[in-house]
């Protein structure tokens, strides 16, 4: 009889309401409001959103916390509120895997919005996602979410365990494109301030 080499995590269920995107009895809920987003949308707008009021920009509820090994995976949901910093909707921060070759799978459950992705070549993809869209970041793309809709934008990602976050890059170098409002809905334009790799 081949042993079971697994660490000691027994199978588990979690509840996830569709329409709020909460998971019940979740393991972490991290909140970010636009103080928490420095540097993210541009400066100015930001600075005239902030001296009105702090809002809230989205909020990631983690299932569960595995062990940081391979083969284990982890899920969570992405809760990002609609609204805009100047012409810039809100959105993630953002960010690369640790370990690069890790790949992660996105599924959309209320809203509407789009997975912002890029390489450090200066490959850009943006795939647009509504409640039923499953969008698949390969492994070595950057990615973040964007609400281009009215309602709230809430998806369930999933992804290995060990795949860790670099949120340094972009924090340095920004996306090479931001998506905008135009008159005729979401634009995807080229960021002026990104630094490239
Ligand atoms: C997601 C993201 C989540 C929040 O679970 O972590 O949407 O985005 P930021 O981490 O960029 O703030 C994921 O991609 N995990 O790997
Ligand atoms: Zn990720």
């Amino acid at each position: 009889m081949p042993s079971t080499p697994i660490h000691p995590m027994p199978p588990f269920t979690k509840q996830v309401d569709l329409a709020s995107g909460i998971i019940h009895d979740p393991h972490r809920v991290q909140t970010r409001r636009l103080s928490d987003l420095r540097g993210l949308f541009h400066a100015a707008d930001a600075e005239a959103a902030l001296a009105s009021d702090d809002p809230l920009v989205y909020r990631v509820y983690d299932a569960h916390d595995a062990p940081n090994a391979a083969g284990q995976l982890l899920f969570s949901t992405t809760v990002i509120e609609p609204g805009r910093i100047g012409d810039e909707y809100f959105m993630t921060k953002g960010h690369y895997h640790a370990k690069e070759d890790r790949a992660e799978l996105y599924y959309g459950l209320q809203g509407e919005g789009c997975l912002l992705m890029q390489t450090r070549d200066g490959d850009v993809n943006v795939q647009w996602m509504r409640s039923g869209s499953a969008a698949y970041v390969p492994p070595y793309w950057g990615h973040r979410t964007v609400n281009t809709g009215t309602e709230p934008f809430v998806f369930l990602a999933v992804f290995p365990a060990d795949a860790g976050y670099d949120y340094g890059s972009i924090r340095e170098r920004g996306f090479a494109s931001r998506i905008v409002a135009g008159e005729d809905g979401p634009r995807i334009v080229p960021n002026p301030s990104y630094r490239g790799g």
